[in-house]
C-alpha cells in the first residue's frame, strides 16, 4: 500500500494518460480520509479501458445493427399439446417435470435474484426487495421469494441455496433487512449475498467522468449483466461448484408472481438427453405474449438463426407494430427476465474473454459537482451516460437455447412504477386474480364482479401452496365473501 502522499503521484499519470486528471481537482482541499477514499475508488476502476469505452459508447451513439435475417423466436407453447403453435416444439410436460424435480431433489438447483438496481422509477427509498408488495399482508418482495424457496425445500426435502446480488448502493441495507427478519425462516448459511460492480458515469458532451462529490467519482451499478463477473470474483460460482449446484433459476427483484423454482421449466432447460428437445442446457428463458406493441419488455427473436432478446428501447416502431397473417403481433414473445442458466456456462462467460458481454448506453440526468464552483448540480435534462451490461446478451453466446411460454396471469406482475402500468396496484390485482384462479380450481367459490375480476382481495403464501395442485385437499373456506380481504 503506497503512503498517502505517494498515492496521487501514482494515480496522476494514469489519469493524465486517459485525459481524466480532473478527478483529482479537489484533492488538495480534502480531509485525509476523503483523500484515501477517492484514491481507492479511482484505483478500483478499470482506467485503461475507459478511452475506448468513452469513444465507442459516450462520444458516439452506437448504432444498433439489426441482423440481416430477423424472425420471431421459436417458442415451446405453454400447452404442450398445442401442435398448431408448437409444431416441432410439441413436448412432454410430465417428463419435463420429472427431470426438473429430480434436479431440485438432488440439490443441483439454486435461486438467483438480481437486486442491485436503483429502482428510481418506483421512487422507493431503500432496496426494492424491501418494498411492501403482498396484496393483503404487504409483505416485502424478499419475503415472498424466501417463502417460495422455503416451501420448495420442504416439498422436495432438499436445500435450495439462494444467491442475492446487491450493489454498493443497497448491500448493507439488504443484508440487515434479511437479518432483521431472521431470513424468514431460511437458514443463513444457504443465503449468499454478493455485490455487483460499478461503472463510472460519464458526461455526455465531454466524455469526462463525473464527480458525485469532491471526494467521490459518480458511478452506477454495471447492469444485471454485471452478475457474470460478480458471481465469479465474489466466489459464488466456486461456492455453487462446491455444493454441487448445476443450474441457477435467475429472476428479477420486482416480480412477486415469479415462480422462483419451476420444475417444468428446469426439465425443459436441461433437455431429455436424447436430442428430443432443442436445448443446450446453457441458458433458457421464459416469455409471455406481449400485452401490446408498446409494452416495455424485450422481445425474443431469431437473429441470423440465434435466439436473442431485442430490448424494447432498441426495437424500431415498424417491427414493434408488425402483425402476422392472423393479425397477431409478429414479435410477440415478451421477455419477463426469467432464465435458467447453467453454472458451467456462467463459469465460461466469466473466465473466457471471447464470451465478454457488450455494454449498453443509457442517457440519464446525473447529479455531479461543478468543477469551477464546487457546487452540486442536479440537471433537468440528460447530461450523462450510464454504462450497463445485460444478462440476456449471453443468449447469443449459447450453443443453443430455448424459450418457454408461461402465462402472464400466472407469472408476471412486476412492480416498476409508483402508479399506473406495472405498479403496486396492478401487481396486487394480479396477485388476487391468480389466487382466485387457484382457489376456484380447488373448489372454493370466489365472488366476481360483472367484468369478471374477483370481488375480494386475496393473497396466497407459497407456504400454503407453491402451485395450484397443492391446494387440493387443503383446509380451505367453501366460499369467499364478497368484498372480504383474506390472506391464506
Ligand atoms: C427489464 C428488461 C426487459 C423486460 C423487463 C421485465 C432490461 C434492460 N430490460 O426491464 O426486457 O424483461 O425487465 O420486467 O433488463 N438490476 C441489477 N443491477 C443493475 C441493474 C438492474 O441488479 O445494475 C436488476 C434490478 O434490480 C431489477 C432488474 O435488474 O431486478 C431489472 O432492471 P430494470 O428495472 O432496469 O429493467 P426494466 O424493468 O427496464
Amino acid at each position: 500500500m503506497p503512503s498517502l502522499d505517494q498515492m496521487p503521484s501514482q494515480i496522476k499519470p494514469r489519469l493524465a494518460a486517459i485525459n481524466q486528471q480532473h478527478l483529482l481537482h479537489f484533492y488538495a482541499s480534502l480531509a485525509p480520509a476523503q483523500q484515501i477514499a477517492l484514491i481507492d475508488q479511482i484505483a478500483s476502476l478499470d482506467l485503461e479501458s475507459l478511452p475506448k469505452l468513452i469513444s465507442e459508447y459516450v462520444l458516439t451513439k452506437p448504432q444498433l445493427k439489426l441482423p440481416a435475417k430477423l424472425a420471431p423466436a421459436r417458442v415451446y407453447p405453454n400447452d404442450p399439446t398445442d401442435k398448431a403453435r408448437g409444431g416441432e416444439h410439441a413436448w412432454d410436460q410430465a417428463a419435463a417435470r420429472v427431470r426438473g424435480e429430480a434436479l431440485i431433489r438432488a440439490g443441483k438447483v439454486a435461486a438467483f435474484v438480481v437486486a442491485g438496481g436503483q429502482g428510481s422509477r418506483l421512487g422507493f427509498e431503500g432496496p426494492k426487495g424491501c418494498y411492501p408488495a403482498g396484496s393483503v399482508t404487504n409483505k416485502p418482495l424478499f419475503q415472498i421469494f424466501a417463502e417460495q424457496i422455503l416451501a420448495t425445500q420442504r416439498r422436495y426435502s432438499t436445500i435450495v441455496p439462494w444467491y442475492v446480488m446487491t450493489s454498493p448502493l443497497n448491500h448493507d441495507q439488504t443484508t440487515s433487512f434479511f437479518r432483521q427478519h431472521n431470513y424468514w425462516g431460511l437458514s443463513p448459511e444457504h443465503v449468499r449475498f454478493f455485490q455487483q460492480g460499478v461503472a463510472p458515469s460519464i458526461d455526455m458532451k465531454t466524455g469526462k467522468v463525473l464527480l458525485a462529490a469532491k471526494h467521490e467519482v459518480a458511478t452506477n451499478p454495471d447492469g444485471h449483466g454485471g452478475c457474470v463477473r460478480a458471481l465469479h470474483v465474489s466466489g459464488s460460482l466456486a461456492d455453487m461448484q462446491k455444493r454441487g449446484v448445476e443450474h441457477l433459476c435467475y429472476f428479477q427483484v420486482d416480480n412477486p408472481l415469479v415462480r422462483v423454482i419451476d420444475p417444468i421449466f428446469l426439465g425443459l432447460h436441461v433437455g431429455d438427453g436424447k436430442g428430443g428437445i432443442a436445448t443446450s442446457g446453457e441458458m433458457s428463458s421464459k416469455m409471455v405474449a406481449k400485452a401490446g406493441p408498446e409494452e416495455k419488455v424485450g422481445v425474443f427473436v431469431l437473429a441470423d438463426g440465434k435466439t436473442e432478446v431485442l430490448e424494447y428501447s432498441d426495437m424500431p416502431a415498424d417491427l414493434q407494430n408488425a402483425r402476422d397473417s392472423r393479425g397477431n403481433l409478429l414479435y410477440n414473445a415478451g421477455s419477463i427476465a426469467i432464465h435458467a442458466i447453467s453454472v458451467e456456462f456462467l463459469s465460461r462467460l466469466a473466465t473466457d474473454a471471447r464470451f465478454t458481454l457488450p455494454w449498453h448506453r443509457a442517457e440519464k440526468k446525473i447529479p455531479h459537482v461543478n468543477l469551477e464552483t464546487g457546487e452540486t448540480v442536479s440537471p433537468s435534462a440528460n447530461n450523462g451516460v450510464k454504462l450497463e451490461k445485460f444478462i440476456f446478451d449471453a443468449l447469443a453466446l449459447c450453443k443453443q437455447s430455448l424459450v418457454y411460454e408461461t402465462l402472464r396471469e400466472e407469472e408476471f406482475g412486476p412492480i416498476k412504477n409508483a402508479t399506473g402500468v406495472d405498479s403496486v396496484v396492478t401487481s396486487k390485482a394480479l396477485q388476487t386474480s391468480r389466487a382466485a384462479k387457484w382457489l376456484e380450481a380447488a373448489g372454493v367459490s370466489v365472488p366476481r364482479k360483472t367484468d369478471g375480476a374477483p370481488d375480494c382481495t386475496l393473497e396466497l403464501s407459497a407456504l400454503t401452496a407453491l402451485a395450484p395442485e397443492e391446494l387440493r385437499g387443503a383446509k380451505l373456506p367453501k366460499a369467499i365473501e364478497r368484498g372480504t380481504t383474506i390472506a391464506l
